[in-house]
This record gives structure tokens, C-alpha cells and sequence, in this order.
């Protein structure tokens, strides 16, 4: 906003200064530059920041290699690839599929909760369900990669809920369109090995993400307990609504979970914001983590601050 100066000298705020501005934008977690560029492809061809949100987090759920998101996801104990996948718009909609088998696309779905239910929330068998309604195809996600893992992990069968701080490709990611509008999604796996049944933050609206149009969005990574237990995201706005940048309200977020548990040098959690200006930040507990921003037509790994340098 510009400060001027009106006819009986008083201050008053009239305009948004165009230098200010820093959008459009899309930041995600992690190095998916393949994921962001499809994004910003489609903000550049007129699609709504929530479409670019979809598309984007689309090409990771695609991708087999990553093992924490879609297709070729680490499976549960009993090697079932469940996902958890949600979305935000810039009216505050939010939709959501948690525990959901056998669809390649769990984002595309929450959007279509969101949008075409009227509900926010399907869980496992019904979620399923209402996807082959809506035309989804069932399909195996379980690669051979991933069940040699879950093979090898059966072996002890050890569950650590530990998060790998180094090898998660969760994807969280917001974006701003041309005219300020910002959407968020988070689509995921989840950890590696969970209990059956088990869900995490990134489809739980308010921790692995929240949008506040009037304020900015927030999105989380790591260990999903930790993030449930502070509702990170939705604490990340707030500190925004309060003043704090991006970054300060991500270290504070973080610093939370630090300062209230003991075994935080055993995972990791992670957060990316946007602010109303476009302005991002990050910061993790851990070293190791990367977010990918799309600004000014250039896309770049940034590495964000951390609490603790391995
Ligand atoms: C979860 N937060 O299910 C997710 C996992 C994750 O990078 O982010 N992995 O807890």
C-alpha cells in the first residue's frame, strides 16, 4: 500500500504500490520444479490459482519414483498405498480424501468433494467410491520399488514413526494468480509404513493447510503428529494476520513443536508461506529441506532456514 498525503495534510493509504507486488507466484515443498513449472503454465494460461494448485501437485502424483505422494507411494504395514489429499480456495472452500485407496489423483478428488458434495471430508472406502463416480479409474499405485521397500522393512518390522528427514516429497503448494487470489493443496502418501487407518496432517485443513485469501496460506511437510498436535498452518496464518512475514511466522510455528518436543532432532517438520504481497518464506527444523518457488518466470530451489544444522 502507498501512504499519501490528502488535501488537509492527513496520511491516508490509496493505493497498492505496484513495486510491492510479488505475485504471481507458486511455492511448493520440496524440488518439484517439474510440479511448479505445471503450475505456472496454467496461471499463465488463465486457469484459476486453484487449478494451478491441482495441476501441479498432479505431476508429482504421477510421478512412480516419488515414493511419499501417488502413484509409487511407500505403503502401510500391510502394504496398502493409502493417500491423503486436500484443497483450499481464496473463498475459505476446503475439500478433502483421507485413507484413500487404488486412485492416482487424490487432490483432483478433493477438489471435487469440495465442489460437488455437500460435504469437506471422504475417508477411505467412500472416497474411493465417489471417485469412480466421478470417472477416476482404479488402478494399482503399488510399484515394484515400493513393495521391495515395504519387503525389506518386514523383515524387522520396526515402527518408527520417524520421518526420513531427507528423502519426503509430500507435496504442498500455493499459488497466487495475476490478481492476488491464492489457493493452496497437499497431497501425499503419508509416512511410510504407517498403522492401517492411520491419517496425517496434509488433508486436515488448519495443519498441513490453511488459505486465508485476505491474509495468505501456509503448508506443511514432515512428520504429521507434530504438525496435527500444533494446528502448524493454521497458526502460520494467523502470525501473518498479526504482522509477522512469511518467515518469522514459519521459525515461530516450527519453534512450537521445538520448544515442546523432546525428540524433535529424531523428524522433521517443515513449513512454506504466502503472504497477501506474494511474499514467501520457509523454515524447517532440520537441514535438508528445499521448497521450489515460480517467480518472474524463473524457478528455483530455495533452501530455507533451519533450527538445527545436521
Ligand atoms: C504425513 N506430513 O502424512 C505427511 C508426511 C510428509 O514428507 O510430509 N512427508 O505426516
Amino acid at each position: 500500500l502507498i501512504a499519501c498525503t490528502d488535501s488537509e495534510k492527513k496520511t491516508v493509504i490509496v493505493a497498492e504500490d505496484p513495486s510491492d507486488k510479488k505475485y504471481p507466484v507458486v511455492i511448493a515443498t520440496w524440488d518439484v520444479k517439474e510440479s511448479t513449472a505445471a503450475a505456472w503454465q496454467s496461471l499463465k494460461e488463465g486457469k484459476s490459482a486453484l487449478q494451478a494448485v491441482i495441476d501441479g501437485c498432479a505431476v508429482e502424483e504421477a510421478n512412480a519414483d516419488g515414493q511419499s505422494v501417488g502413484v509409487g507411494g511407500l505403503p502401510d504395514r500391510d502394504g496398502r498405498v493409502t493417500l491423503d489429499a486436500c484443497v483450499m480456495n481464496e473463498h475459505g472452500d476446503y475439500g478433502a480424501v483421507l485413507c484413500m485407496e487404488n486412485i492416482m489423483h487424490p487432490i483432483a478428488v478433493a477438489k471435487m468433494v469440495m465442489e460437488d458434495t455437500p460435504h469437506v471430508i471422504l475417508a477411505g472406502v467412500g472416497a474411493e467410491q465417489f471417485a469412480v463416480s466421478q470417472g477416476f479409474k482404479r488402478e494399482n499405485l503399488l510399484t515394484e520399488a515400493s513393495k521391495s521397500g515395504w519387503e525389506a522393512w518386514k523383515k524387522t518390522a520396526e515402527y518408527k514413526p520417524i520421518i526420513n528427514i531427507e528423502n519426503h516429497d509430500t507435496i504442498g503448494m500455493l499459488a497466487m494468480d495475476k490478481n492476488g487470489v491464492i489457493s493452496g493443496g497437499c497431497t501425499t502418501s503419508g509416512l511410510a509404513f504407517k498403522m492401517a487407518g492411520r491419517v496425517g496432517d496434509s488433508a486436515i485443513i488448519g495443519a498441513g493447510l490453511f488459505v486465508d485469501n485476505e491474509v495468505g496460506a501456509c503448508t506443511a511437510t514432515g512428520l504429521g503428529e507434530e504438525v496435527l498436535k500444533t494446528v502448524g498452518s493454521y497458526l502460520v496464518v494467523e502470525l501473518m494476520r498479526q504482522g509477522k512475514s512469511p518467515q518469522e511466522a514459519c521459525k515461530e510455528a516450527v519453534m512450537r513443536i521445538v520448544n515442546k518436543s523432546k525428540n524433535y532432532k529424531d523428524f522433521q517438520v517443515a513449513y512454506i508461506a504466502m503472504n497477501k504481497k506474494g511474499e514467501t518464506g520457509a523454515y524447517s527444523i532440520h537441514d535438508g529441506f528445499v521448497a521450489t518457488v515460480y517467480r518472474d518466470g524463473k524457478n528455483t530451489t530455495e533452501v530455507p532456514e533451519s533450527y538445527n544444522s545436521l
